[in-house]
């Protein structure tokens, strides 16, 4: 199925200059790119966007790093676009994710992991809907 997810890279990301290298991966992996920008996010857009871990232990100092620089949220397209980024990007845990992913080449740990991907299609409908309007993504 034609799917559209979220995928930001993360501050970490953008201030090492991974910016083109993320989203070549995702090209060459055949999703389309069709609405991008660079944003920077204050501490309760950011506590938003990780409401779901709100409780968690590393919440604060997620939204710390989310909020210490510039990101950049993106739409992919394509063929089971959620899945598949999901797996361009590898485990949360860069010890962890396979080799030749975007995490385990890159990320220096499992906080600073470079990339963000929408999980489920709930997911990507909501985080899309943070980032961007409908007109802001690209149709045809
Ligand atoms: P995901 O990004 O692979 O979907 P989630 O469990 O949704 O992973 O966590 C969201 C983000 O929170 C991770 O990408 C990472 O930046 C951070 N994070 C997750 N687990 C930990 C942890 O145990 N310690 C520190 N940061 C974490
Ligand atoms: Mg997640």
């Amino acid at each position: 199925m034609i799917e559209r997810t979220l995928a930001i890279v993360k501050p970490d990301g953008v201030d090492r200059g991974l910016v083109g290298t993320v989203i070549a991966r995702f090209e060459a992996a055949g999703l389309r790119v069709v609405a991008l920008k660079m944003v920077r996010l204050d501490a309760p857009a950011a506590g938003g966007f990780y409401d779901v871990h709100r409780a968690r232990p590393f919440f604060p100092s997620l939204v710390s790093f989310m909020t210490s620089g510039a990101i950049v949220p993106m739409v992919l397209e394509g063929e089971d676009a959620i899945a598949r980024v999901r797996g361009l990007m590898g485990a949360t845990d860069p010890a962890k994710a396979d080799a030749g992913t975007i995490r385990r080449d890159f990320a220096s740990s499992i906080e600073r992991n470079v990339v963000h991907g929408s999980d489920s299609a709930a997911t990507a409908d909501f985080e899309i809907a943070c980032f961007f309007s409908a007109l802001e993504i690209r149709t045809r």
